[in-house]
């Protein structure tokens, strides 16, 4: 019995020892702009994760997006992670034309988890 009962105690903490590190994913917690905003004089995209970030392996693209049209890569999109080490930072060289834009950005934790999705938003 007491085997038993012990087999299953060692089997629940190990089970609560796999799960914790999926606590560590990294969340997107704000944006600016908001997802699905409408902003003006945009030259800075910046995403804000509940976890430190690796620089080198995260990132993002910037799409125009125009009805009827394959969305249009924009070129001069630099990224880097701000000083608080959580929020990934896309700065252009010059602020968008109006439009509509989609941010694909991945980014990786240090605890090598990658997530990644997608922020729309409007330039006026
Ligand atoms: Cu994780």
């Amino acid at each position: 019995m007491n085997v038993v009962r012990n087999a299953g105690l060692v089997l629940a903490v190990a089970v609560a020892a796999m799960a914790a590190p999926v606590l560590a994913h990294p969340k997107l917690l704000s944006s600016t702009p908001a997802a699905d905003a409408t902003a003006g004089n945009v030259k800075e995209i910046s995403l804000k994760f509940s976890e430190a970030l690796m620089g080198p392996v995260s990132g993002a693209d910037l799409m125009m997006d125009m009805k009827g049209m394959e969305p249009m890569k924009m070129t001069g999109l630099k990224t880097s992670v701000g000083k608080d080490g959580k929020t990934l930072v896309a700065t252009l060289d010059k602020p968008l034309p109006a439009g509509h834009y989609s941010l694909n950005w991945h980014v990786v934790s240090t605890d090598t988890h990658r997530v990644a999705g997608k922020l729309a938003f409007t330039v006026k």
